[in-house]
């Protein structure tokens, strides 16, 4: 064996040559592994003693593409194009053999050998556009001309990782591996040679483009059924172009044209979101004082307290992971009505053809109802998700406490409530942690997990590898009113109800935060999430919001309702203003002696993301959350920031903490000291600093 470099070895096995990639975590193609590929191979073409060769990966898996950590740094040779078409000129057949995940860079550099081979398990994509980007070393060229322009157009947009078997029958994998798979893709190549199968090109291979010549409206088509989806997103036309030159131009002029689109994304302010946000999703994954090998309470069963809407959702999410629940509810109508949901929800997705029927009987047969919280006895963790009220809470816990096996972990869905307070109605405060799910809790993948100043970092570090595992993105937050993300929302409701107050239309705050990227604004997804739920917790804290209060007695609680903020025609999602709403208004502004006047687009954006990022400087101050691009990982996953912006404090960043400073203070001499920045926030301005560099 030779050592290439300190990435990528050689050896002859046979008369097959195979050159192995080693650089962990995932093998991505810094300059190093790019270098040691070419090297590689070329050593391969010029050692007689083979007439094959298998490029093979180390390691948990294949290629995972470019190494984002190059990205924005001055580019060094070889560059990509260079290595992939080493291969693809190799005199002798190259074969790939895939593991893990062949994505990006890792799937074009498969793509430019001669054949591929895989192990049923690999997955492989091209998920550039998730980075604002696009395949830019031939992807878009290539994969047009194996499996054809439509399937090209969704793998690209989407950025799905295409499991093994699909990419076989899309003819993009040559022979599944099932043994050893080195051993299995030398067996292959030998075939190869001994059956005297040709060097496959791809670039030479246009068949496949032959049908989207004929029919070139096929892009505006897939445009048009996609609009929803790629609203605001900058990535997915020039993926769509790039695709375009592949079947209207010669293969190298298309690797130009990919190279111009690749290189306008990548120069964008959208792709340096992603790609920043690429990374605050993995640091969200570590806790400072929770150490990497910290040992993990093992939960195979799990239960959960309470049968409505939230706890519903939760169990879905456990039943899918293959981990069985017993739901628990107070009467065995409500459990009933509440297993009916459930199963009406499976149901809805198998006749849309988005779930087997099997897979649902199998999610069900995990299921457990029961009337008694004695059934949790032997659960690994309970998940309370009763209506929020500290005494009936504490209630439960004082009584699960008592019955659940040691070692369980207890903890609670509460999105508002203090969970150290709810701690001390048991003997093991360690044990308890929050788990606050997003409403609808099968569909929202942010999981806002709430440490207490007891709960241990044996639990903690269980409960972020439990939401991998039921697929959700975890953050850990501490404790306070609202947490992160409710707590920063509020002062964006706050502002919007006074904006409107102000001479604001209610449809134009909405219209500002939907075109900002938000899927919709707050008034809408007041009448989505039902007006009640909000009047209910103020009645509760005795606070009164005159325009929100006013329409919750009329009975308008929104969607549910037919009216909320606006009016619903039958069976119609669509808001329409509503002339009663619109007088409602111009009263409670009478009412508080306030002179209604007009608000420019630009101060109602100012005024209902600016006080978010002053609270959440402050929830940085007192150390609720970790760091700031773990309140992006909330608002992106919990709330809806586009993710092309990264989430409020890349924004704010983008923006310059500056100029948002002296807007808070502006806003302050206009509408009093809640809009006092954050000592924080003042001392990062005066440091000539940013969020970042905390
Ligand atoms: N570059 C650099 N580091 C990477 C990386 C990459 N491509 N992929 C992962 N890492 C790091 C990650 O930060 C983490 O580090 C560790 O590896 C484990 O990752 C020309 C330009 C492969 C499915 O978009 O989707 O090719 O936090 O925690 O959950 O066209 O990582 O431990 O220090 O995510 O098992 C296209 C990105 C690049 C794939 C594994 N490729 N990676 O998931 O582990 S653009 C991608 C993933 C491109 C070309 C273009 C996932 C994964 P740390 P992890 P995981």
């Amino acid at each position: 064996m030779t050592a290439i470099n300190e990435f990528v070895t050689y050896e002859a096995k046979g008369t097959v040559g195979v050159v192995t990639v080693n650089s962990p975590p995932v093998n991505a193609l810094s300059q190093g592994v790019r270098a040691g590929i070419k090297g590689g191979i070329e050593a391969a073409v010029a050692d007689g003693s083979v007439n094959a060769i298998v490029l093979a990966c180390a390691g948990r898996t294949f290629i995972a593409g470019a190494d984002i950590t190059e990205f924005g740094k001055p580019p060094k040779e070889p560059g990509l194009n260079v290595v992939i078409s080493t291969i693809e000129s190799s005199s002798k057949p190259v074969v790939a053999a895939i593991h893990g995940t062949a994505l990006g860079g890792g799937l074009e550099t498969a793509l430019g050998c001669h054949y591929r081979v895989a192990v049923p398990s690999a997955k492989v994509g091209l998920p550039e556009v998730k980075l604002g980007i696009l395949p830019g070393a031939g992807g878009t060229q290539r994969l047009p001309r194996v499996v054809g322009v439509q399937k090209a157009l969704e793998f690209i947009t989407s950025g799905v990782h295409v499991p093994a078997k699909q990419a076989f029958a899309a003819g993009l994998i040559d022979e599944m591996i099932d043994g050893d798979l080195t051993e299995g893709a030398i067996a292959f190549a030998k075939k190869v040679v001994e059956e005297g199968r040709p060097l496959v090109k791809i670039s030479e291979q246009n068949d496949k483009l032959a049908e989207a010549r004929k029919n070139p409206a096929i892009f505006d088509e897939f445009r048009k059924a996609n609009a929803r989806k790629f609203r605001r997103f900058e990535a997915p036309e020039n993926c769509i172009k790039a695709i375009e030159a592949a079947v209207n131009l010669p293969f190298a002029d298309g690797l130009k044209r990919e190279r111009e689109l690749f290189m306008e994304l990548m120069s964008g302010e959208q792709a340096k979101a992603q790609q920043y946000f690429f990374f605050a999703e993995r640091q969200a994954n570590k806790i400072p004082d929770v150490p990497k090998d910290t040992p993990l309470i093992d939960i195979k069963t799990a239960g959960i307290v309470g049968a409505g809407t939230m706890g519903g959702g939760i169990a879905m999410n456990f039943l899918q992971a293959g981990i069985p629940v017993t739901i628990v509810e107070t009467s065995q109508e409500a459990l009933d009505k509440g297993i009916g949901v459930i199963k009406s929800n499976y149901a809805a997705t198998v006749s849309k053809g988005r779930l087997k029927q099997e897979a649902m009987d199998k999610y069900m047969s995990l299921l457990t109802g029961s009337t008694s919280l004695e059934d949790l006895k032997d659960a690994d963790i309970v998940i309370e998700a009763i209506f929020e009220n500290m005494d009936v809470k504490k209630e439960v816990f004082g009584k699960l406490d008592k019955i659940c096996k040691q070692g369980a972990i207890l903890a609670t869905n509460t999105s508002t409530l203090d969970i150290d307070e709810i701690g001390t109605a048991t003997s093991r405060p360690d044990y308890v942690i929050g788990l606050h799910f997003f409403s609808p809790a099968n569909v929202m993948r942010l999981l806002e997990e709430v440490r207490t100043k007891k709960t241990s970092a044996t639990v903690m570090a269980t409960c972020m590898a439990l939401a991998k595992k039921i697929g959700k993105v975890p953050v850990m937050v501490g404790v306070c009113e609202g947490f992160v993300g409710n707590r920063m929302l509020a002062k964006r409701g706050e502002q919007a109800s006074q904006l409107i107050l102000e001479g604001a239309k209610l449809e134009d705050v909405d219209r500002v935060l939907y075109d900002f990227g938000f899927p919709m604004g707050p008034f809408a997804m007041s009448d989505l999430a039902g007006n009640d739920v909000g009047w209910r917790i103020r009645q509760g804290k005795g606070v009164k919001s005159p325009v929100a209060d006013a329409i919750c007695e009329l009975g308008r609680f929104g969607q549910k309702t037919g009216d909320g903020y606006y009016h619903y025609e039958k069976g119609s999602r669509t808001p329409q203003p509503d002339p009663i709403v619109e007088e409602i208004i111009v009263k409670a502004a009478r009412d508080a002696g306030i002179n209604r006047r007009q608000v420019s687009d630009e101060e109602i954006l100012k005024r209902c993301v600016y006080p978010m990022i002053n609270e959440a400087a402050k929830i940085l101050e007192e150390g609720i959350a970790t760091r700031a691009s773990d309140i992006d990982v909330i608002w992106v996953y919990g709330y809806g920031w586009p993710i092309y912006r990264g989430g409020p404090m890349r924004y704010a960043d983008h923006i310059g903490l500056e100029n948002i400073y002296n807007d808070l203070l502006k806003f302050k001499a206009e509408h009093g000291d809640e809009w006092t920045p954050a000592p924080l926030l003042e001392r990062l301005v005066k440091e000539g600093k940013s969020f970042k560099d905390l």
